[in-house]
């Protein structure tokens, strides 16, 4: 009976609701059947908060509620992007006209003529500079073809309260305008506009707020298109004025609350702005009768995983309210595994990657993949148990009248999925009279879940969400009472790649080692009690678990253990090396089951993750060279190779090969042993590049295991098939850097060098290099909010690098890094950000002149703003000086001395600079490896 009614609802579903529509896919996680089978169950009463760039609430599918009421309830802005100040107005006439004026030469006439008066004759008066919004992508916003137009506004208290008055149209008059409040109290969208209404076309929606207390208005907006496309994703109805194109919970309404500044690179939010935020929606949510759920689709890469303040924050934040539920975007830093990012990595929030299903892809990129994919880029678990679960992460959805961007792909794409399905979910609850608890939305949520086969834990989680099945695991949980006594489970393990930070998940990338029978690992599962509970609770505590590893690799040292009071339950583990021989990436997990119920996935209580890589070693055996065979990769699919570098390796040379008339798209990705992708762009294909080489060496390489993904493109029709090849060079030479020339009158200058091949092959190399121009490097010890460094770039510049580097404990303090490059008008000629804590940033001055570099650090919280950093400036001359050197073969376990000489003179650095360069050492035999050693020369030491 159950099935045949299962089969019915698919049916109908299909003839009626939107699953049709796959640009926006809510079926996929089960969304649109759930509101088909209880209409008022979707998002009806929930309130989701979307921390991003602005949503836009004037575009035709954010404007309403299926019933006709408003849907975005709130908008504020806690990047400062919109904030305006204002003064006391002046009183002025002319030609018998009033006006007030400001300051400097604004003046704006009738506000004798308006409806609404100030109670105490004082009106305040601001302008709105349109260059303001120079550095965003609509630097017109009243699109009338200039964008040096000011917009005066007037703010006083009138009997109703505090109320401004917009130029809008910036003709100086206020009577031609419309008495405007705070957003949330009259839900006025307004729009800049030209004098000429033809030109009113593509306007973004503003919303504004008055702090009377700070003389401060704030124009909310969203200047990316990023927000106003999350926040259809999670809640739109009637997207682009369609009937069933429809969000995950059409029914839900929305607060904005902006932490993005559009103005920089990727919407980068600015300190405190994160966590204002969050602290502005819990206040909300304590005094709001209904479900709230916040999605932020927002992050940068983890340093030292799961251990950045703003996680420690947010965890703290959910321990405390236990009503709502965050839930964060995984990250984009994915193939490679050890990429979630932060703040995704804190414990409580639901972490969320991204699903590629086969309809999306299909229906929006033209794609056939055999069944659903994980999407490349959506970030990976290692020494954290994230992420915890998939939703799909494209869509076409909502952008603001602007932007024609409205296909996008991310996990910023996914989260507002899960947002939209836990609105459901709560809003299905809150109906059914039930209690609202965060975290066991949460657990139903990543029980339910159905793994995607063919995918491991640390690339999905616990798998797709599935919404009608979340629902009833849920009532099952508020049946026996579990909102009475659910507690939080940390857990902690020792990671040895983690340094002294306790890990999440066991976690083995350290070549052969592994925990084993006399040395194994020990988990540590500590109860975290709700604020809510006294002494007597948490004392009395008690519950006990059935243990039940689903690999047999994975060796328990117990099969139940029980947490009593505070004391955490112990579980040791080893990993039975004789099953993993084998290289190549093993994971699983051992489940935690309560006791007095069944071993059934509804009753999961937490589990416990365990990785091994089992790297390819390189050694004398093989001649320091890695081989493989044919490999076949099908669409949407990543082939990972995890390699070790030896001991005296200086460098490693990734050789990318296609195979006779064998068909390839790939894209080759390559991580460091922290996880972290080294940048550099590599393809392989069939008809274009049927060869690619990767180059490690100098920074770029150090030891520990690298992880190659070879990923097919989805798009491709057929399978991709190639071959790698990776050897490495142990050409130690000295010194390094270089950082003396012998310089004589009349001759070239000359250096030597001192080779030894550590390696068992002896190899041809040629010796060559240049002198590329002059460097700077600067220590960086600040606590204001913007660093500032002026450059100066001569006409004899080709380029100018930009190397920067934070402390990772610095790094792990922050929500973004945002850096500028600006010109003296205060335009960006090139934005750009961290993702992790290093970065390398290329400017082509567009003249010689003067330019500067600006770094915005944006800490989680604005206590404790003091931050290091070293920046390396590297200049790069037209005209570089080249050396030469000579052609030499450099046997095994030997030393050879030989020299080289600068072909020409020597450029001329300014002071405080001195010239950089590199010489290498290319080998001539088939498999060319390059050994890079700079050269650093100090103008006293020449
Ligand atoms: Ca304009
Ligand atoms: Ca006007
Ligand atoms: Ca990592």
């Amino acid at each position: 009976m159950k099935i045949k009614l299962f089969i019915l609802v698919l049916l109908f579903n299909g003839l009626l609701i939107a699953s049709d529509w796959s640009f926006l896919d809510v079926s996929r996680i089960g969304a649109g059947q759930f509101i088909e089978k209880n209409p008022q169950n979707n998002g009806k009463d929930v309130v989701i908060i979307i921390l991003d760039t602005g949503v836009d609430m004037g575009v035709p599918g954010l404007q309403k509620l299926p019933d006709g009421e408003v849907k975005v309830i709130d908008a504020q802005d806690f990047s400062g992007e919109g904030d305006v100040y204002f003064d006391k107005a002046e009183f002025g006439e002319e030609n018998n006209e009033k006006f007030v004026s400001a300051p400097g030469n604004l003046k704006l006439y009738h506000y004798d003529k308006l409806t609404l008066q100030p109670v105490d004759s004082i009106f305040y008066i601001g302008v709105l500079h349109e260059d303001k919004f120079k550095n965003s992508v609509i630097p017109d916003i009243n699109n009338n073809g200039k964008e040096d137009d000011d917009f005066g506004f007037i703010v006083f208290k009138s009997k109703e309260g505090w109320v401004a008055y917009i130029d809008l149209d910036g003709d100086g008059n206020l009577d031609d305008e419309q008495p405007v409040w705070n957003y949330k109290i009259k839900h006025q969208a307004i729009q800049f506009r030209g004098r000429d209404k033809k030109l009113n076309k593509n306007l973004a929606t503003f919303a504004i707020n008055i702090f009377p207390d700070e003389k401060r208005i704030n124009f909310h907006y969203d200047g990316s298109s990023h927000g106003t496309h999350v926040a259809g994703i999670a809640a739109g109805y009637q997207l682009n004025g369609q009937k069933g194109l429809n969000g995950i919970a059409p029914g839900a309404k929305i607060i904005s609350l902006k932490i993005g500044d559009c103005t920089l690179a990727g919407g980068a939010t600015t300190t405190g702005s994160m966590l204002e935020a969050y602290e502005y929606g819990i206040e909300f949510a304590k005094k709001y009768d209904g479900p709230v759920v916040f999605n932020m689709s927002f992050g940068i890469g983890s340093e030292i995983e799961g251990q950045a303040s703003m996680e420690f924050t947010l965890d703290e934040m959910l321990l405390e309210n236990e009503k709502v539920l965050f839930c964060v975007s995984a990250g984009n830093e994915g193939p490679g595994i050890s990429s979630v990012g932060l703040p995704a990595a804190a414990n409580y929030v639901l972490s969320v990657g991204a699903l590629n299903s086969k309809e999306s892809a299909r229906d929006v990129y033209g794609a056939n993949i055999d069944q659903d994919k994980v999407f490349v880029f959506s970030s990976r678990g290692g020494e954290l148990n994230k992420p915890d679960i998939l939703t799909p992460g494209s869509a076409s959805s909502t952008v603001p009248p602007f932007s024609t961007r409205e296909n996008k792909w991310g996990t910023s794409m996914a989260s507002p999925q899960a947002t939209g399905a836990v609105a459901l979910l709560m809003s299905a609850a809150y109906h059914d009279g039930l209690p609202l608890i965060g975290a066991l939305f949460k657990k139903a949520i990543i029980n339910s879940a159905r793994p995607l086969k063919g995918y491991t834990i640390l690339d999905q989680g616990a798998g797709v969400v599935f919404v009608p099945d979340a629902y009833q695991y849920y009532k099952k949980y508020i049946q026996r009472n579990e909102h009475k006594d659910f507690v939080y489970y940390r857990i902690e393990t020792l990671s040895p790649m983690n340094e002294d930070n306790p890990a999440r998940a066991a976690y083995w990338r350290l070549g052969n080692y592994l925990p084993d029978k006399h040395h194994k690992q020990a988990f540590k599962i500590k109860p975290e009690f709700r604020d809510s509970w006294n002494a007597d609770q948490r004392n009395n505590f008690y519950r006990a678990f059935d243990l039940v590893a689903d690999k047999s690799w994975i060796k328990l040292n117990k099969k139940s253990t029980y947490i009593k009071g505070e004391k955490p339950a112990t579980v040791d583990v080893y990993f039975d090396q004789k099953q993993l021989d084998e290289p190549g990436l093993y994971t699983g997990k051992i489940t935690a089951y309560r006791k007095e119920w069944s071993n059934k996935k509804m009753n999961k209580e937490f589990e416990l993750w365990c990785t091994y890589v089992h790297p390819l070693f390189a050694n004398e055996q093989n001649h320091y060279t890695l081989k493989s065979d044919l490999i076949k990769i099908k669409p949407g699919n990543v082939h990972r190779v995890f390699f070790d570098v030896p001991v005296r390796a200086t460098s490693a040379t990734i050789h990318l090969f296609t195979e006779g008339n064998k068909y390839a798209n790939i894209r080759a990705y390559v991580f460091d042993p922290q996880g972290r992708e080294i940048e550099q762009f590599s393809r392989l294909s069939s008809e274009y590049e049927t060869q690619e080489t990767i180059q490690l060496t100098g920074s770029q390489l150090e030891y520990g295991i690298y992880e190659l993904d070879l990923y097919a493109d989805f798009r491709s029709e057929e399978a991709s098939y190639c071959t790698y090849l990776i050897s490495f060079s142990g050409l130690e030479v000295s010194p390094n850097p270089i950082n003396w020339l012998r310089m004589k009158n009349g001759e070239n200058p000359r250096g030597t060098l001192s080779v030894f091949n550590y390696f068992d092959q002896p190899v041809l190399c040629q010796i060559s290099g240049e002198i590329s121009g002059w460097s700077k490097k600067t220590h960086v010890e600040d606590e204001s909010e913007i660093y500032q460094q002026d450059f100066t770039v001569g006409s004899e510049v080709e380029k100018v690098e930009f190397q920067i580097e934070l402390p990772a404990d610095v790094f792990n303090l922050m929500t973004d890094f945002a850096i500028n490059i600006k010109n003296y008008e205060g335009k960006i000629l090139k934005a750009d950000g961290l993702t992790y804590r290093k970065k390398k940033i290329v400017f082509i001055p567009p003249a010689s002149g003067d330019y500067y570099l600006e770094l915005i650090p944006a800490f989680a919280s604005r206590d404790a703003q003091y931050w290091t950093a070293t920046i390396d400036e590297n200049y790069y001359l037209f005209s570089k000086a080249n050396i030469i050197g000579s052609r030499e073969y450099f046997y095994p376990k030997t030393r050879k001395q030989t020299s080289f000489y600068v072909d020409g003179t020597l450029p001329v650095p300014p002071s405080g600079f001195r010239l950089f360069g590199n010489v290498n050492l290319n080998s001539l035999d088939r498999y060319r490896f390059k050994v890079i050693v700079p050269v650093e020369l100090d103008a006293e030491l020449r």
